[in-house]
């Protein structure tokens, strides 16, 4: 049918995707695209949170991005952070904005700014300062003054700041589409779409020069672009036909949280999801994460939310390529590349396949556009979760597996599927460093119980914890006293404090004792603990503590924490006696954190001991100890895992909220993970039985070459001698290609060149990071090897010189590709056999010579 094109428009686009960042363009769109400097645009976006990486970790993040075929990074903007106090603003270091925007201008890619404010984004009080709640009249995203006004003036800010550096697309910055509100909704009330239209009004208001979108908007109103979130949303289509369909979160894998399974999403269910989108009309895609990084500090939300944020993404917390999901996805944008000159001109043609089969045609007829003509591509999906199928396509058949889709960027050759994953596997590991006892003279310091300075307050009743601490620790002490008669402890009753209603965590003393811990989740439970009282008068100090605020749900900010309802004293001969209301004395904080005692001055405000504590007994420790910097450019992490819960800093640094010693339920796991059928984040679940989180990450940014301070505080104790520094890195990576597989969308490029038939040979890829070579060949058979990565084993076909052959073109490589087919090997083990090849190589650091 069409006529065959030239490779002359791959160029042509090319062209387009080098020049745009220098020039500045005016950005609009239409039902089909947004439009850059006048260009129709397909757009892949990755989501990359500025603080949750490092300044010096940004250009590399981005580069790996840029080469993964991502065209537009996608980040959200974190009030809470910027400006911790009203009117005092910080843009330093990781909150550096401007310097982000840079960052990825300097790559050559484009901006999605999502101001929010409110952004959820599992970040704490979903991104909205805590000090809000302090202001009289206050209602968090509704029809409410106070609010607006405060929005307001931060949207301003930010808007008014990236003008200011030229950073919008028409001033020649990178960007090019601005994100209102996230994921409000339809609101309960005439007043929350009040609210919600007055934001897109006050946004509009700007004047940024570029759309603005909202996500999870379907009554958006027409100035603004409602976009999509969500796992799928080939189903999506915004509320009205002037704009394009968007995705603005497709959702790569999951957060996790503290005791619970690490959540994972096959690389062939995102692939899949995306393609669908693509395929039924859609324009831009953003995959959330495409780096998760870290929640350091406190940043988390809550509760219990964890501190590694790695999200299953193609990049991991530790900024290494998460394969084969990287190049899984790098390999699926290629091939969309091919496509985007017909996707931009045209709607896609629905045709039917078959049951659970369908195709989606974008083709360029002459009478639409004489000089594109012929531009052809065409998207073909099997959405049944169980059968494979054949399907006929404009006279030709293509093998479809279950849950997949084939491209076709001129709809006679299949470039990619989804299913078929080509992609190099690396499997990473985390090594302690070579010296041993890298961490050396542990001191330790007992945080007081209770009171611990005179910046106190007095109530007669319980205060609510957030307003309380305004969030600036997640420690509050409550504390009063009782006096007991000898009367009151006769008899045998075990005395007993019952609080009805306690949030998120709490350990109770008596008298300087530790008498229990519970930890607790969102609701609220009561507590019943049996304590030991004297005769006289009793301390009773009650150590609240937030894990993290939620970070959203309809009016959060009437959400409370820390202890509430009764306080009974039970067991008594006089009777129960309720506390609640009598003077209770209260201090935010502890004092470790109060003198900054984790910073390299902070710690001589206080008296350290060398001796390590004795097993906990209830304690409230603070360690210090110092290490050397593992030598090299590998990611750095720490070994908390014989740790109870807490904090640790490095050189004042927060790592974030440590706590292994809370186990993840046994039951969650599923021994398989079929990426077949729809994905929800509670399917492929790892880690169940396992210690939460063991491993934190240390930005190399934060680290001297010695004598770095480390320190650590632990509510539940812990052994901090089995604290260790470790390096992570890429060891072995491995490939499992079939013959029958799609060629790597260079070499079908190549063949649309030369149309030699021989180009159109699938490849098995291997690559090691930079500054290794791939040392040895573990595992090497053309044939029907069986297995995966780690754990291949021969089958009965199996080309002998298979081994022979790959150690020749891969060993001492920093990467290598070999053709998969039998006149590679030079003889067909088997013929009729559907074959494969599988390799395992390891690599190894490239020692220069010294
Ligand atoms: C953008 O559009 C405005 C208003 O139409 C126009 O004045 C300006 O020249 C355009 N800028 C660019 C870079 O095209
Ligand atoms: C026809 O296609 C070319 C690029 O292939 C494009 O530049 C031009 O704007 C298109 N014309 C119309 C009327 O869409
Ligand atoms: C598709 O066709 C191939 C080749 O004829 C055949 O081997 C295979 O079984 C077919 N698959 C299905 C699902 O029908
Ligand atoms: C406990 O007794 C002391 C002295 O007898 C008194 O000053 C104090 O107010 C009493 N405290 C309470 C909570 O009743
Ligand atoms: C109290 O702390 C201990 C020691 O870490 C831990 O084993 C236990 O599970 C904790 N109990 C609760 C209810 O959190
Ligand atoms: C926090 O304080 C504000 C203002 O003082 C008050 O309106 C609000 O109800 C308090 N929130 C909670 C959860 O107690
Ligand atoms: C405390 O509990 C009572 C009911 O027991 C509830 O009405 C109230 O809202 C709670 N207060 C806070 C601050 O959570
Ligand atoms: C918009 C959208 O697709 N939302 C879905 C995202 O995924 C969650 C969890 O599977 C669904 O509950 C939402 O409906």
């Amino acid at each position: 049918m069409g006529v065959f094109i030239p490779y002359l428009w791959i160029f042509l686009f090319l062209g387009v995707i080098i020049t745009h960042a220098w020039t500045a363009s005016n950005v609009t769109y239409d039902h089909r695209s947004l439009i850059i400097g006048g260009q129709h645009r397909i757009l892949i976006s990755g989501s990359i949170h500025y603080p949750r990486a490092t300044p010096t970790m940004w250009p590399d993040l981005i580069a790996k991005a840029k080469a993964g075929g991502i065209d537009v990074i996608q980040t959200y903007v974190f009030w809470n952070v910027h400006e911790p106090s009203p009117g005092e603003y910080h843009f330093e270091d990781r909150l550096d904005l401007v310097r982000f925007v840079k960052s990825v201008q300097q790559a050559g890619l484009y901006v999605n700014l999502r101001i929010g404010p409110y952004i959820t984004a599992e970040w704490n009080n979903g991104g909205l300062p805590v000090w809000l709640r302090k202001i009289p009249g206050m209602e968090f995203r509704t029809d409410n003054q106070p609010f607006e006004t405060e929005m307001q003036t931060f949207v301003t800010k930010i808007v008014q700041m990236m003008k200011a550096e030229d950073l919008f697309s028409w001033q020649g910055g990178p960007i090019i589409l601005a994100q209102i509100e996230n994921e409000f909704g339809n609101g309960q009330t005439a007043a929350d779409t009040k609210y919600m239209l007055w934001a897109a009004h006050m946004a509009e208001e700007q004047n940024t020069g570029v759309p603005w979108i909202m996500c999870q908007q379907a009554n958006a109103p027409d100035v603004i672009i409602n976009t999509c979130n969500g796992f799928y949303c080939d189903w999506f289509k915004p509320n009205d036909n002037t704009k394009p369909t968007m995705w603005t979160e497709n959702w790569t894998g999951w957060f996790h949280n503290f005791g619970a399974a690490t959540p994972h999403r096959p690389v062939e269910d995102i692939a899949f999801a995306t393609a669908r989108f693509f395929e039924k009309g859609g324009s831009f895609v953003n995959y959330y994460m495409y780096f998760g990084g870290t929640n350091f500090g406190r940043t988390a939300s809550g509760p219990f939310l964890g501190t590694s944020y790695d999200y299953d993404a193609p990049i991991d917390e530790y900024g290494l390529l998460h394969q084969p999901k990287w190049g899984h996805l790098a390999d699926l944008h290629s091939a969309v590349r091919l496509c985007e000159p017909a996707m931009i001109l045209t709607d896609p043609v629905y045709q039917y396949l078959g049951n659970n089969l369908e195709g989606h045609v974008y083709e360029v007829l002459g009478k639409q556009n004489q000089t594109s003509s012929g531009l052809c591509c065409a998207f073909l999906a099997n959405f049944d979760n169980a059968q494979n199928a054949n399907v006929t396509f404009q006279g030709n058949i293509f093998s479809l597996p279950a849950w997949s889709v084939s491209i076709l960027p001129d709809c006679k050759h299949v470039a990619f599927n989804t299913a078929k994953v080509s992609a190099q596997t690396s499997v990473t590991a985390i090594r302690p460093t070579s010296q041993p006892n890298s961490i050396q003279n542990w001191e330790s310091y007992q945080e007081p119980v209770g009171l611990w300075d005179s910046k106190t307050i007095f109530a007669n009743s319980l205060l609510e914890q957030i307003n309380t601490t305004l969030d600036t620790s997640d420690y509050l002490w409550y504390t009063t006293s009782v006096n007991i008669s000898a009367e009151d402890l006769q008899g045998n009753a075990q005395q007993q404090l019952s609080i009805s209603s306690t949030k998120y965590a709490l350990q109770i003393y008596i008298n300087g004792d530790f008498s229990g811990n519970h930890t607790l989740a969102n609701s609220g439970l009561s507590v019943d603990q049996s304590i030991n009282l004297i005769v006289g008068r009793n301390e009773i100090a009650l150590l609240s503590m937030t894990v993290g605020l939620q970070d959203g749900g309809y009016r959060y900010d009437m959400v409370s924490a820390g202890l509430n309802g009764s306080i009974k004293l039970k067991g008594l001969q006089s009777g129960d006696r309720e506390l609640s209301t009598q003077q209770w004395i209260y201090q935010v904080g502890l004092k470790g954190e109060a003198l900054q005692i984790y910073t390299q001055q902070g710690a001589d405000f206080v008296q350290w001991t060398s001796a390590i504590p004795p097993p906990w007994t209830g304690y409230l420790s603070w360690y210090k100890a110092s290490f050397a910097t593992p030598s090299g450019s590998d990611p750095v992490a720490i070994y908390f895992g014989s740790m109870g819960k807490g904090q640790a800093w490095v050189n004042g640094n927060s790592l974030g909220r440590f706590w292994p010693s809370l186990f993840i339920s046994e039951t969650d796991c599923s021994q398989t993970c079929d990426y077949r059928g729809t994905f929800t984040q509670s399917k492929c679940l790892t880690d169940c039985g396992q210690q939460s989180q063991q491993w934190y990450h240390v930005p190399r940014e934060w680290l001297q070459p010695n004598q770095n301070l480390l320190v650590v505080f632990d509510e539940l104790g812990g052994d901090v001698s089995k604290i260790y520094v470790a390096t992570k890195t890429v060891d072995t990576v491995c490939a499992n290609v079939l013959q029958s597989y799609p060629p790597s969308v260079k070499a079908w490029s190549k063949f649309q060149v030369t149309r030699e038939k021989v180009l159109l040979i699938p490849e098995a890829k291997l690559e090691c990071p930079d500054n290794q070579l791939i040392s040895s060949i573990k595992f090497a058979s053309f044939g029907n090897p069986q297995g995966s990565c780690q754990a291949f084993q021969q089958g009965d076909c199996h080309a002998t010189n298979s081994m022979h052959l790959v150690k020749k073109i891969c060993i001492g490589k920093k990467s290598c590709s070999i053709p998969v087919s039998s006149t590679t090997f030079g003889l067909e083990p088997c013929a009729g056999v559907s074959k494969s090849l599988a390799v395992e190589a390891q690599c190894q650091p490239f020692l220069s010579a010294t």
